[in-house]
């Protein structure tokens, strides 16, 4: 009879406090919030095409984009169960101009700050294609107890204390790190529960698979136009050509990416001088585990997580998936 064991997010975070001596469950708590937060998001996209939640709610956020109402749904739900953590004294994302301060003299205790897109890929929402939450979480920099500052929320990737994504797809998962390897969680509707079901997520050093809005084209640079030339070419050595894929939703490019090797790409072009990619709450986080499961994310010429940013909506260039295919990429820009 096998053992069905179940491990469940919150047994896994807990099991794994001890490999953070400081950490007096802070960490815990706060990455169960995340997990509670993403559950309500998750009920509310899957009956999205029920109640009248779908489409536009007529605000346009901070990047001029329209906002969907589920945006704006995940954006508060999200910052009311970092709140109700009482370990996070701030959260910036994607949805608001500045970054939030908690004034509650619980909250501001706190030792984190968290940066968020709380529904990446929301403009796929009323076509039923999957989309994500992303969450990078850092330590602050001002002290405990003060209001924190935008300082506390622009540092660079590598000093993330942990990062992740949920994936709101044909099923519903949970991906983070806190700095040693990559686990995936499940979601189990019939128990309510993320479970481990995706132990020590590896991505292979190669892979077959590339990603890229091939409709920006005539705008990338031309070595990105190389790159795309030399992944159609014939070459049995190197398994060429490879395959395309893009569903137009980062976290699912690169989710999939991540499980069978591959490489995704958002370049600058004319159209995005900078790239589309925000670099402190999709690049960053997204980087850490792209490199904590044994790949790398560059910007074209570094490393993502050794960029300072400098503002929190600033964007960046995007190469992230299995190493060898990011080397190739950077070899193709120089
Ligand atoms: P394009 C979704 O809007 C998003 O921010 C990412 O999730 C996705 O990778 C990218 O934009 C797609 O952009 O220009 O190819 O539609």
């Amino acid at each position: 009879m096998n053992s069905y064991k179940i491990t469940t997010l919150n047994d896994f975070v807990t099991l794994r406090q001890k490999d953070f001596p400081y950490a007096k469950g802070e960490l815990s708590s706060l990455l169960h919030h995340i997990g509670t937060a993403a559950k309500i998001v998750n009920k509310k996209i899957n009956k999205a095409g029920l109640v009248d939640i779908i489409g536009r709610s007529g605000e346009v956020n901070i990047q001029g984009e329209n906002q969907q109402k589920l945006d704006v749904f995940a954006d508060k739900v999200f910052i009311n169960a970092l709140l109700a953590s009482g370990e996070c004294c701030g959260v910036a994302t994607e949805e608001n101009q500045n970054e939030i301060v908690f004034t509650d003299k619980f909250a501001r205790k706190g030792k984190y700050v968290v940066c968020m897109d709380p529904l990446d890929g929301s403009s796929n929402i009323d076509y039923n294609v999957s989309v994500g939450s992303i969450f990078s979480i850092y330590r602050r920099i001002t002290p405990r107890g003060e209001k924190v500052t935008n300082e506390d929320f622009i540092q660079e990737g590598s000093k993330q204390v942990a990062a992740g994504y949920v994936i709101y797809g044909s099923s519903t998962m949970l991906v983070y790190t806190t700095g040693n390897g990559v686990n995936g969680f499940t979601l189990d509707p019939s128990i309510g529960e993320f479970c481990l079901s995706h132990p020590c997520m590896r991505t292979p050093d190669d892979g077959r698979i590339y990603s890229i809005n091939e409709g920006n084209y005539i705008y990338f640079p031309s070595g990105i136009k190389k790159y795309i030339k030399y992944c159609q070419e014939k070459d049995e050595d190197t398994g060429r050509p490879y395959t395309s894929r893009y569903i137009g939703s980062l976290v699912s490019d690169f989710h999939r990416n991540l499980l069978m090797g591959g490489v995704f790409l958002y370049p600058q072009n004319e159209n995005a001088p900078e790239g589309k990619l925000r670099l402190v709450y999709e690049c960053n986080p997204i980087a850490l585990i792209a490199e904590q499961s044994g790949g790398a994310a560059s910007n074209g010429q570094e490393r993502i997580l050794n960029i300072i940013p400098g503002s929190l909506h600033q964007r960046s260039p995007f190469y992230a998936g299995s190493k060898n295919m990011i080397k190739k990429i950077e070899e193709f820009i120089a």
